[in-house]
C-alpha cells in the first residue's frame, strides 16, 4: 500500500505560512502524542528556521501514560521544550502556558529593557491534519473562535486568535509532505485519522493496524472484541481477525457474509477515538 496525501490547499497553505512567518516570535509544533515521529513533519524545520520552537504533544488522553513520560524525558534530553496536552479536558494548561513563557523569555526580557511594551508574543501554530490545533487554540481562548472537526481538512485558511494581552495565536491549515520516506510513516498518520479516508483502502489500512495492534499488546482486540488470539503476520491471517471482528460487531453483507469494510472502519474508528485503550504506536 502506498500511502501520500499532499493536495494542492497545502501547497498554498506552505505558502501562506511562509509569508506569515515574519510576523511571528515562536512556532508550536501540535505532535499527536500516540506517534511523535510520524507526526512531526520535516518541512517545519526550515520553514520554522531561526523562529523560537515548542513541542505539544496532544491528545495525551489517548496515548499510554508511561510512554508519554518517555516522550517529554526524550525531547527534554535533545534540547527541545515538550509538554503534553489534552485539549479536551486542558490538562497541562499551566504547564503549557509557563513553558511558552519560559521559551519567550528572552524575547520578553529584550522588549521589556527597549522600553517596549504591550507587545505580545506571536505564536504559529502548525501540525499535521486533524492532531487538533483548532481544538488546542480554542481551548486556550476559552471560546470556540476557530472551526474544529472530527476529520482532516477542516482548517481551510489562517486565523489570528487572541488569547490574552500577551499571546496571540495563528491558526494554519494541517500540512503534510510530499512524500513520505517510509511507508510506516504514512500508515501511522493513516492510522490516527490524518489522511482523508476517501483515499485509503479501509481494508488494507486496517490489516496494518491489526498487525500493528497485535505486536504492541495482543491482548487488546480478544478484550475488546470477544474473539480468540491469533497471529497476525500475514494479509490472511490478519483478513480472518477483521473477519471476526465484523461477526462480533454483526457488520454483515446481504446474506451472512461479514463486511470486511465495514468492520475496517468501525476498528479504525474505535482505535481513533480510544476505545482500544490508551495505545502509543510510537516509542522514543
Ligand atoms: N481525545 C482528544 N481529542 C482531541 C484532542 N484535541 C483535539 N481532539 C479532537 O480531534 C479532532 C480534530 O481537531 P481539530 O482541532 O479540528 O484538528 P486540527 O489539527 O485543527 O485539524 P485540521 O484543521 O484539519 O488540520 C476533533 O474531533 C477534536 O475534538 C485531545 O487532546 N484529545
Ligand atoms: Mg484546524
Amino acid at each position: 500500500m502506498n500511502i501520500q496525501w499532499y493536495p494542492g490547499h497545502m501547497t498554498k497553505a506552505v505558502r501562506m505560512m511562509e509569508e506569515n512567518m515574519k510576523l511571528i516570535d515562536l512556532v508550536i509544533e501540535i505532535l499527536d502524542a500516540r506517534i511523535p515521529v510520524s507526526s512531526r513533519n520535516p518541512d517545519i524545520d526550515r520553514l520554522a528556521k531561526n523562529k523560537m520552537r515548542m513541542v505539544v504533544l496532544n491528545k495525551a488522553d489517548l496515548a499510554n501514560e508511561t510512554i508519554n513520560k518517555e516522550w517529554v524525558n526524550y525531547y527534554e534530553s535533545i534540547g527541545v521544550k515538550a509538554v503534553l496536552y489534552n485539549s479536551k479536558s486542558r490538562e497541562g494548561m499551566n504547564t503549557l502556558l509557563s513553558a511558552i513563557r519560559e521559551t519567550c523569555k528572552e524575547k520578553i526580557e529584550r522588549d521589556r529593557r527597549r522600553g517596549i511594551k504591550n507587545r505580545s508574543v506571536k505564536a504559529m501554530i502548525v501540525g499535521i491534519p486533524n492532531v487538533g490545533k483548532s481544538t488546542f487554540i480554542n481551548n486556550l481562548a476559552k471560546r470556540n473562535a476557530a472551526v474544529v472537526g472530527n476529520k482532516p481538512g477542516v482548517t481551510k485558511g489562517k486565523q489570528w486568535i487572541r488569547i490574552s494581552n500577551e499571546l496571540d495565536l495563528l491558526d494554519t491549515p494541517g500540512i503534510l509532505w510530499p512524500k513520505f520516506d517510509d511507508q510506516k510513516i504514512g500508515l501511522h498518520i493513516g492510522f490516527i485519522g490524518s489522511i482523508n479516508d476517501e483515499i485509503l483502502p479501509s481494508e488494507e489500512l486496517a490489516y496494518e493496524l491489526i498487525r500493528v495492534l497485535n505486536g504492541i499488546s495482543p491482548e487488546v482486540l480478544p478484550a475488546r472484541y470477544g474473539i480468540a488470539s491469533a497471529t497476525a503476520d500475514t494479509e490472511a491471517e490478519c483478513a480472518g481477525i477483521l473477519g471476526e471482528i465484523a461477526v462480533n460487531r454483526k457488520c454483515f453483507k446481504k446474506g451472512e457474509e461479514p463486511d470486511l469494510k465495514k468492520a475496517a472502519d468501525l476498528l479504525l474508528d474505535e482505535f481513533r477515538s480510544g476505545k482500544l485503550g490508551r495505545i502509543s504506536l510510537e516509542r522514543p
